[in-house]
């Protein structure tokens, strides 16, 4: 079992979660701001004002990465520091994109390749108040457009592109649920404003046409002279049946990755929904236009792929209320025998379950013929450790194994089956903001202690990776 000889491996984060500096060089505010703003909306209170202090400290930060051995290290730039507003015709902040392209030369330095996000859910504040954000079907592509080949121009020197990440977790915790910025919900008492039912579905859709309309920009312009490969993440659980013996719990399974992971990747492989979410959501889904399907068709050059965690599958019987977007299932963590998908951490949506990798990986290379894929993201919580004193904290040996586990498995699905996985990076770099869950829970390989001036402190996991990957990797 191996990787091949030129994989690439490090570590990912994303700007709202480490950055901090919010109101520095001329950064505009993102919907992320507004929200953590709302009392009871993060769990500790906190926002992204400080975090890891990273746009400070970006020399501290790639010493780091080089001092644990990383060939990559994705990021993600905040649009609001290119653009404070957002739009196609606002005005281009410089000092934001000197920031970047600077970040970019240090790491090509150092030798570690970047591989850039260009939308990790920090949509501008601007954007949402003056038109509806990402629920508006004409603006937003082709203001994403806009930022997009505004970066596209300013880093030549960088060759991995990722549109959007996650945009499930944009469409659905953002629009159905409410519990991510911008918080829309058809739940009065958490959202004013909201439709369960249909805004995730539209804006999904959205972000679908923005990320082709990227894609299509980057192709035809700066792809011929620049050479770079472009590409969206999506993220998606594994999944088992809670019967294997039911048919119907069985069916449930491949429904689940479908409106998870194929709602996105079905219109770029195939040019349609998949014909379980029509069946279920009918008019809801919007309908592609001929132009938004031929943007969205073949617009992606790999598969970025965010993993974490494994689910059993139990169908549901009754007809599924409006604000389902499961797919009428119920996600459990132990089967109808009894037994346990994996032990608990602090994030109650994650369990380790190695295996589920694996098969995950297959299923989506045999669905859309074994696209080039990287992991953008795969890491894990650990129960407790924010209780823990840092001397424990960095003896994170629950971490480790679940990277070697993790790994191991992917490799074994290359080697075995014939996945084409081609990089790896570990979420995260350090420990960081988690969004609602504000500080509490802490995902990092590096131990940061926000109380004591955002010191870094790797904990043991942060040097297990290199030995697993010089162990895996051919030489020749
Ligand atoms: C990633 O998402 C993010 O890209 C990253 O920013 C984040 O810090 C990291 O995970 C760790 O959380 O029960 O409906 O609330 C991971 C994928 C998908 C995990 C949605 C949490 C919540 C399911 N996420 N899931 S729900």
């Amino acid at each position: 079992m191996s990787l091949p000889k030129d994989f690439l491996w490090g570590f990912a984060t994303a700007a709202y979660q480490i950055e901090g500096s919010v109101d520095v060089d001329g950064r505009g505010a993102s919907i992320w701001d507004t929200f953590s703003a709302i009392p009871g909306k993060i769990a500790d209170g906190s926002s992204g004002a400080v975090a890891c202090d990273s746009y400070k400290r970006t020399a501290e930060d790639i010493a780091l990465l080089k001092e644990l051995g990383a060939s990559a290290y994705r990021f993600s730039i905040a649009w609001t520091r290119i653009i404070p507003l957002g739009g196609r015709n606002d005005p281009v902040n410089q000092a934001g994109i000197d920031h970047y392209v600077k970040f970019v030369d240090d790491l090509l330095d150092a030798g570690i390749t970047p591989f850039i996000t260009l939308f990790h859910w920090d949509l501008p504040d601007a954007l949402d108040k003056r038109y509806g954000g990402l629920l508006n079907r004409e603006e937003l592509p082709l203001d994403f457009e806009h930022y997009a080949r505004t970066m596209f121009k300013a880093i030549p020197k960088c060759k991995h592109w990722i549109t959007f990440n996650e945009p499930w977790c944009s469409a659905i915790l953002g629009y159905n649920a409410g519990y991510f910025a911008p918080g829309h919900t058809s739940d009065r008492t958490k959202s004013a404003v909201g439709d369960s039912a249909r805004e995730p579905w539209i804006a999904g859709h959205n972000m679908l046409v923005a990320h082709g309309r990227a894609v299509k920009a980057y192709r035809d312009d700066f792809k011929p002279t620049q050479g770079g490969e472009i590409g969206i993440t999506l993220n998606g659980d594994a999944v088992y049946p809670w019967d294997p013996e039911d048919a119907e719990d069985v069916a449930a399974c491949d429904r689940k990755i479908e409106f998870a992971i194929s709602w996105f990747a079905d219109p770029i492989y195939f040019g349609k929904y998949p014909d379980s979410m029509l069946a279920q959501l009918g008019d809801r889904l919007p309908t592609f236009t001929d132009e938004e399907r031929a943007l969205v068709l073949g617009s992606n050059d790999f598969y970025g792929m965010n993993h974490y965690t494994a689910n059993y599958i139990k169908h549901k019987t009754s007809p599924p209320p409006d604000d389902d977007f499961l797919g009428n299932l119920e996600t459990l963590f132990y089967d109808k025998a009894g037994n346990c998908i994996g032990p608990e951490t602090q994030s109650f949506w994650l369990r380790p379950h190695a295996r589920g990798f694996h098969d995950l990986l297959v299923w989506l290379s045999k669905r859309y013929n074994f696209p080039k894929i990287y992991v953008t993201e795969n890491g894990t919580s650990l129960k407790g450790e924010n209780d823990l004193p840092r001397e424990k904290i960095v003896e994170d040996d629950f971490r480790v194994q679940y990277f070697d586990d993790y790994v191991k498995a992917m490799a074994k699905a290359r080697t075995e089956q014939g996945v084409d996985v081609r990089g790896y990076m570990a979420w995260s770099l350090l420990d960081n903001y988690e969004w609602a869950e504000g500080f509490e829970t802490r995902f990092g390989v590096t131990y940061v202690d926000y109380a004591n001036g955002q010191t870094r402190h790797p904990k043991k996991s942060a040097k297990s990776l290199k030995p697993l990957f010089d162990s895996l990797i051919e030489k020749e």
